[in-house]
């Protein structure tokens, strides 16, 4: 996912580089600060004192000797004086320095924390909205993960007017399991329903009928028309595309269904998911860039989808590519079916979506940011 917020502590993260939140003089401090040099070792001081300081707004690297992080990019924040002083402007150039200076050695991925929000003062709020936006910003021009963590999740400051509003949707609209679910859409499989945060199983390990659902879902347009070929195809050596047609075989003949009318039913599937989300990001005269990075989908991703008709993603794979295709509700259920979903009202995370779509805001970022605030998993991936 490209961008990230996430909850916890930054000296624990395995990314090609995490930010300090440092001082001028790069010798050590407290906060952020001291929470790095403490899990990095003494070798990470040593090499701070050769850098001879930083100026607030720039940023300066090291290695991360005993982090899990590959690199520590140190910057200095300004310190808040009642916003008059230039705080914004140094703040974005903190957050925009560190990010040109990760691409500059080549980094994937990135962690910040909340450069500022601490010690120096700046209001939380603020402070996220600097963050947000700034990286952002790069992002629309760069390929990187970034990841913002909010190492005190209370000290997170979502938008008040928002989170009021979402908080009434939640309360008319989510079923918090004490009445009947309301269910939205047509229902392909149990499983499927609030089920896209969890990790797909592998297809051989779910019950008959599970399986036989989901292999008929995922067929190629072209049936197996020679049964004894088919029969001889084992799922797992066969190539992708053939692979389905076996693995319907198989799950046919596990319920001792006629495989004549299975292929039948193969000659009438409906467009793929991934067929359908080319077809629209081409109607929309989009590119593709433009809708992956509207999602916060990565571009192997998006590859990956391009080029297999099969592509199985998650529901919030699916759910960010209606965002990034400003899909209105009944579009969302239509888009979402493809793959197996429906948007459920037993589903914090669904009816935070849904809220968004049905007032056509499609900020992914703040659609994000919302369900952090609601300690929902973010859509993208
Ligand atoms: N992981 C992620 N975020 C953290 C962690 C952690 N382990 N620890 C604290 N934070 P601050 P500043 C958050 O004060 O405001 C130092 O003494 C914290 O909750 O570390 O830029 C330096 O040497 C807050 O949201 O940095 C400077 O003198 C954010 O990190 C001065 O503080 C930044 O808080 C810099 O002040």
């Amino acid at each position: 996912m490209p961008f990230r917020i996430v909850s916890g502590d930054i000296t624990k993260l395995h990314v090609d580089a995490i930010v300090n939140a440092a001082n001028t003089s790069l010798l050590g401090g407290g906060g952020v600060d001291g929470a790095i040099h403490r899990a990095a070792g003494p070798r990470l001081l040593e090499e701070c004192r050769t850098l001879h300081g930083c100026r607030t707004g720039e940023a300066k690297m090291t290695l991360g000797y005993d982090l899990p992080a590959k690199y520590v990019i140190h910057t200095v924040g300004p310190i808040w004086q009642g916003g008059r002083c230039g705080e914004e402007e140094l703040l974005r150039s903190a957050y925009r320095n560190s990010l040109l200076l990760a691409l500059e050695k080549n980094c994937e991925s990135v962690a910040f924390p909340m450069i500022s929000a601490g010690v120096y003062g700046y209001p939380k709020e603020q402070a996220l909205e600097v963050a947000v936006s700034t990286i952002r910003a790069f992002l629309e021009e760069n390929e990187m993960d970034v990841i913002l963590v909010i190492f005190d999740r209370d000290s997170f400051r979502f938008d008040v007017r928002l989170y009021s509003e979402i908080s009434g949707y939640l309360r008319n609209t989510y079923d918090d399991g004490k009445g009947p679910g309301i269910i939205l859409g047509d229902v392909v499989g149990s499983a499927a329903v609030g089920g896209g945060s969890r990790p797909r199983r592998s297809l051989f390990s779910r019950t008959k009928k599970a399986r036989v659902e989901e292999c008929a879902r995922a067929l190629p347009e072209e049936p197996v028309e020679d049964e004894e070929a088919a029969d001889a195809i084992t799922p797992d050596a066969a190539p992708p595309v053939m692979r389905m047609q076996a693995e319907a075989m198989y799950c046919a003949s596990a319920m001792g269904a006629a495989p004549n009318g299975l292929a039948e039913a193969l000659s009438n599937l409906d467009e793929s998911f991934s067929q359908a989300l080319l077809r629209m990001i081409d109607s929309r005269g989009m590119k593709d860039s433009e809708c992956y990075k509207k999602a916060n989908i990565d571009r192997k991703l998006f590859s990956k989808i391009r080029s297999d008709v099969n592509y199985r993603p998650s529901k919030q794979t699916v759910l960010a590519f209606a965002v990034a295709l400003e899909l209105d509700l009944n579009e969302t259920e239509a888009f979402l079916k493809k793959a197996g979903f429906a948007l459920s009202h037993s589903n914090k995370a669904d009816v935070i979506v849904e809220y968004f779509i049905a007032n056509k805001n499609y900020d992914m970022y703040s659609i994000n940011e919302a369900l952090f605030a609601f300690d929902q998993n973010l859509l993208g991936a």
